[in-house]
């Protein structure tokens, strides 16, 4: 059966650095219902908001103290359910960031739950007795360092697999999962159009055999949640999954298991790691192994599963500088080339805010200009361990998260019509050529190109449910895919790199170009030159 989120289009806003409103340099919810306008233009169907509950902001609201509140900095609840019902009048649906594998440190059931072993509240999170003296097990948290923090209070450990003021969860408890249900029910009453799940691969976890990621409860306590929460209503369920298979995502998001609507898994994005070391160590990335990867996950769910399709996130660093080209000649073409290729795969697709509009990474120069606390972690455990201050920065110019972070460029006018304030993270310098509003004035610009592909997807099924195939699968150059429906074939040809490449296809004649991003592609495949980043979409026949 079809469902509304497999014909979407999802748009990411990372609500601190999208649009402020009352220039206190912060991003807010007014803000955003300001610009629901621009977004509707685009086409998209769904915004991820990502946190503004209550939150001390340790890990930029994915540390919260009060789930059914709205951090003042953004606004009240009446805003919320504004933008709500703002969003709905221009057919756009809200999914809320779900955040339940870890709390704040300042929430109060931890607040109880640290004054003493028997506190009604002590088995919400994951306490152990030292072991010779020191933390119980090896587990290391995401953010450096051990996942263990020693509580004086009452001589024990408590777990923290990302900063040790996100304690974890006791989802083995109960109480604490229909604690859960309660807030999710609370959000789904408001009419919002769903959930993304924060590491939701987590939650299964045995921390005494140092098992984290996909433990073997997982899968009943998310048929246990569809069944309690948003099961009863038409909703949109992603679920944060690093470590999914394709055999796991079916898992997931198998319609019959009852479980989530689709999987947003990390496999083609991390690439370019050195295999068995953190995503600070980069190798470069092996295009042949990216093709096959996304391939893969094209043709291995069938009608068994659903994946999210996305080059970017608030955790990553900007696709054209990581595998395109950032230079002023070619930001443009790459970027499109990028984005095409992406969105006529099958799946759910993602852009994340300022990718539209081709946003670049921010180099810093100094640790001082970075906010993002897994990068200021890392940092200083390299230092420590004897690393250069210029290597250290250099890995996290690379893929420090702050790059996706910095404030949304809307014109050319003082901190880039972000804010008429002190933006609270610095602006790109670029954002006099890189804003909405000249892309907004040319008509060949990466925004547009961002719209036609929603368009595509929009107005042909093809897009949505045709087959996928992949062609030229060794060629070092080019990136080829067929996608077939009923009558209907398209051939997605696109030249990932600056170099030439030749194409020669024997078989349909091209009934008509689709899109392109130079202005006069050539319609002669049987022995085609790609130019710098070149994609053509043809329509065969
Ligand atoms: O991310 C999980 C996660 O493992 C990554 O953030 C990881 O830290 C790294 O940046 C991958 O490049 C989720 C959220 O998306 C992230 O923003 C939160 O910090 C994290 O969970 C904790 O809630
Ligand atoms: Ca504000």
């Amino acid at each position: 059966m079809e469902k509304w989120w497999q014909s979407s289009v999802v748009y990411q806003i990372y609500p601190r650095s999208f649009q402020d409103s009352n220039e206190d340099g912060i991003g807010d919810l007014p803000g955003i219902i300001s610009r629901l306008d621009y977004l509707a233009k685009l086409g998209i169907d769904v915004i991820w908001l990502s946190p503004v509950y209550q939150s001390p902001n340790d890990d930029n609201g994915y540390d919260i103290s009060n789930y059914e509140t709205i951090l003042p900095e953004f606004g009240t609840m009446s805003d919320m359910d504004l933008l709500i019902v703002e969003a709905r009048k221009r057919n756009i649906r809200i999914v809320m960031d779900l955040v339940v594998n870890h709390t704040s440190d300042e929430h109060p059931w931890f607040s109880e739950a640290k004054k003493s072993k028997d506190n009604p509240y002590r088995d919400y999170y994951i306490w152990r007795d030292p072991v010779k003296g020191g933390a119980p097990n090896e587990l290391q948290s995401i953010f450096s360092g051990s996942a263990w923090e020693f509580d004086t209070t009452s001589n024990q450990y408590y777990l923290h697999l990302f900063s040790k003021r996100q304690p974890d969860l006791n989802w083995e408890n109960p109480v604490v999962q229909a604690e859960v249900w309660k807030l999710m029910n609370f959000w789904l009453a408001k009419g919002i159009g769903g959930f993304r799940m924060d590491v939701i691969d987590l939650i299964g976890k045995i921390p005494d055999r140092e098992i984290t990621g996909n433990g073997p409860k997982l899968h009943d306590y998310l048929q246990r949640m569809n069944q309690e929460t948003f099961g009863k209503y038409d909703v949109l369920t992603v679920g944060e999954t690093w470590g999914a298979t394709p055999e796991i995502a079916k898992l997931y998001s198998n319609p019959a298991r009852k479980e989530l609507s689709m999987v947003f898994q990390f496999e083609h994005i991390s690439l370019d790691e050195i295999p068995g070391k953190s995503k600070w160590d980069s190798q470069p990335l092996d295009f042949i192994k990216l093709k096959e990867v996304l391939s893969k996950w094209q043709t291995s769910l069938g009608t068994e599963g659903w994946n999210s399709l996305f080059w970017n996130n608030h955790d990553l660093p900007r696709i054209i500088s990581r595998w395109g080209n950032d230079s002023p000649e070619y930001r443009i073409k790459s970027g499109k080339m990028l984005a095409a290729i992406l969105h006529l795969m099958k799946g759910t697709p993602y852009i994340y805010q300022g990718e539209e509009i081709g946003m670049i990474n921010t180099p810093v120069s100094s640790i001082e200009e970075i906010d993002d606390i897994e990068s200021i972690n890392m940092y200083n455990e390299r230092i420590k361990a004897g690393y250069s201050k210029s290597e250290v920065l250099k890995a996290i110019n690379k893929k420090g998260r702050d790059n996706a972070r910095r404030p949304m460029q809307w014109n050319k006018t003082k901190a880039a019509g972000f804010s008429k304030g002190e933006p609270w993270l610095s602006i790109n310098p670029n954002f006099k050529e890189i804003n909405v509003e000249n892309e907004l004035e040319h008509p060949d610009s990466l925004f547009y190109f961002y719209q036609k592909l929603i368009q595509l997807r929009k107005e042909n099924p093809l897009v949505i449910w045709g087959d996928y195939r992949e062609l030229y699968p060794n060629d070092s150059n080019l990136f080829v895919y067929e996608r077939r429906y009923q009558e209907e074939i398209w051939l997605v040809v696109a030249n990932f790199y600056e170099t030439k490449a030749n194409f020669n296809y024997k078989g349909k004649k091209v009934k008509e170009i689709l899109l392109q991003n130079y202005s006069d592609a050539s319609i002669h495949i049987e022995n085609l030159e790609l130019r710098p980043y070149e994609v053509i979409v043809y329509h065969l026949g």
